[in-house]
């Protein structure tokens, strides 16, 4: 499958079979988020074709993203600032509301929109070299890419506000422990094992991952009553489809896999 869509260079597009691999490639300025590089993610996600399942988003260099480009803060007013983080909304929403499930993979410095980035994804691998800051305190600005509805959930609306007002920092370990990562690995596998990862979500069956993607979260966010009830209407799509159907008889006449703890 050929990546036709016209894309900046500081966002890469490959595909492989049915994974997609996102790198942003602006290394000379540690993948600092420009409006450019933000706009070259709009186009990835609004074009993966339907055979992609999985995406897998990752940083060329040392650094995963150093954040919001700080040099194109100093040039707007109040009005493009407003303007400007709403788009960032639009454009991570797309990632967390989009076609498939998104692996991140986290290295060197994930900081502030950086971060803000990583939690629009659905799942985030850590390198040991991944560290995390919020030095929106330092600089004299806020989150604006949905970092403080996303972020208190990944790791607690306290721990956010210390980072922000303290700028503390946590490293890859401690990320870990705090819920920022789900998988910690060694310096320089992060993208096979997000690799691994997509290829693992490609396989389910495309209606289970909408549900885990699209439906989950607004559960989360309904009543208990809204959402046991949409619970119940969401498992009953997803059991009588067809493919869910074909994978219970497989595993009930022994021809699927068991589940294995490795
Ligand atoms: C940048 C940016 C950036 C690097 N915007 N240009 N983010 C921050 O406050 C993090 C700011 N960056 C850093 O603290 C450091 O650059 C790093 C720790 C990430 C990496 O350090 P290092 O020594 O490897 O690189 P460097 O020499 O600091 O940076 C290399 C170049 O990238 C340099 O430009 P050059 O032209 O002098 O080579 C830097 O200016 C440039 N660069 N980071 C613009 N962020 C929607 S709201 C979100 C709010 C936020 O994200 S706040 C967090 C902002």
């Amino acid at each position: 499958m050929s990546t036709s869509v016209a894309l900046p260079p500081s966002v890469t597009l490959t595909y492989e079979d049915e994974i997609a691999l996102v790198r942003l490639s602006r290394p000379e300025k540690r993948n600092a988020l420009n409006d450019t590089t933000v706009q070259g993610l709009e186009t990835v996600f609004t074009s993966l074709p339907d055979e992609i399942k999985a995406v897998v988003l990752h940083g060329e260099g040392d650094h995963f993203s150093a954040g919001l480009d700080l040099s194109e803060l100093t040039i707007r007013d109040m009005a493009q600032s407003i303007a400007h983080s709403r788009s960032w909304h639009r454009i991570f929403q797309l990632i967390e509301f989009g076609k498939c499930p998104v692996v991140a993979v986290l290295h060197g410095a994930v900081i502030g929109g950086g971060i803000e980035l990583a939690a629009a994804c659905h799942i985030r691998v850590a390198e040991k070299s991944a560290y995390y800051g919020l030095p929106e305190g330092m600089r004299g600005i806020f989150v604006g890419g949905g970092g403080s509805v996303r972020l208190p959930r990944l790791f607690g609306a306290h721990r956010m506000a210390d980072m922000m007002l303290t700028g503390r920092t946590y490293d890859a370990e401690d990320g870990q422990r705090i819920g920022v990562s789900n998988y910690l690995v060694e310096k320089g596998e992060g993208l096979e094992k997000g690799r691994a990862l997509a290829k693992r979500i490609a396989n389910n069956a495309p209606l289970t991952n909408f549900a885990v993607t699209h439906v989950l979260p607004r559960i989360v966010d309904a009543g208990n009553e809204a959402g046991y009830l949409t619970e119940s209407l969401i498992a009953a799509i997803c059991s009588t489809d067809p493919t869910a159907q074909d994978r219970l008889r497989a595993f009930l006449e022994g021809r699927a896999a068991k589940v294995v703890h490795s």
